[in-house]
């Protein structure tokens, strides 16, 4: 048990030999080790010197996901998914550090100056034996509301892509196809498998527990609350066109990304958004 400091991460290990690394570069969680396997990509290609956002693990996006819009205008100049994840946040305290679980949480720097608004971001990253947490804070300390997108960037390890399937996503629940320009299209209930690209934006999802299962009887179920959608992104061998992905990398995993992402959610001056999920082993 314990949490560990060591310069860019920090390492929490739970009495069951259960562990999570955090970098601080983008509070990004980049491993998740349960009875010895890694429950994360991370791509070999993936930079881990802050010098671009990192390529695997969890990456926080934060206030837009996607490429910047044209309204607000003001958001125009922000980088695509925002800046948390790039950002250099710190350990503002370890919350608890027991055998129910080890918790840390972390907080963000204040707004970048293209940001006019005034926030508090922090994230708390809980490990438990069998069960990974972690919960995005977000609060309007402005005077002003403003509007956020967010979501948990989840890059989760699968043996192969082609074998998986993700189960629950409702009957009639509407999603956006990326793949086919933004096309708006209604999900027949059927499981989920990764048969060519696939990025899809599933909204206000009804039931918001996804159960993927690797195609083996193993897997992991992601829970969520607060963060009302959810993202589902496999590149297949358009993954070639991304520098920091590694070869062959898109069959060694898949993105399941609960976000509040299909329209912009606006915070009231002292309000507080809490996005949660909940990763649990099966
Ligand atoms: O969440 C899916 C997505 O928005 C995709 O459209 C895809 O391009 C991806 O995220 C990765 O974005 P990034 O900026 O990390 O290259």
């Amino acid at each position: 048990m314990g949490v560990e400091q060591n310069g860019k991460t920090v390492v929490l290990k739970h009495d069951s030999g259960a562990s999570v690394e955090v970098y601080l570069f983008g509070a990004t969680v980049t491993s998740w080790k349960v009875d010895g396997e890694e429950k994360f990509f991370l791509s070999s290609k993936s930079s881990l010197d802050s010098s671009k956002p990192i390529r695997g693990g969890i990456p926080i996006v934060f206030p837009i996901f996607g490429a910047p819009p044209s309204s607000p205008p003001e958001y125009a100049a922000l980088k695509q998914h925002g800046f948390a994840r790039t950002a250099d946040w710190s350990v503002d305290k370890v919350i608890m550090d027991r055998p129910e679980g080890v918790s840390v949480r972390f907080v963000a720097p204040p707004p970048p100056s293209e940001f006019k608004h005034s926030y508090k971001l922090a994230f708390v990253v809980t490990l438990a034996a069998h069960q990974l947490s972690t919960d995005l804070h977000i609060i309007n300390e402005g005077k002003e509301e403003f509007q956020f997108q967010a979501l948990l960037h989840n890059y989760l390890a699968v043996p192969d892509a082609k074998k998986l399937s993700v189960e629950g996503i409702d009957k009639g629940t509407r999603y956006k196809d990326k793949t086919q320009n933004f096309k708006e299209l209604i999900w027949p209930g059927e499981p989920l498998t990764i048969t060519q690209e696939t990025d899809a934006v599933f909204q206000k999802l009804e039931t918001q527990e996804l159960k993927l299962d690797y195609g083996n009887g193993k897997g992991l179920n992601v829970r969520f609350r607060g963060f009302e959608d959810c993202t589902i992104w496999n590149p297949q061998e358009k993954g070639k066109t991304m520098a920091d992905m590694e070869d062959g990398g898109w069959e060694r995993y898949i993105c399941i990304e609960p976000g509040f992402v299909r329209e912009f959610k606006y915070l009231q001056p002292g309000e507080e958004f809490l996005g949660q999920q909940v990763l649990t082993i099966f």
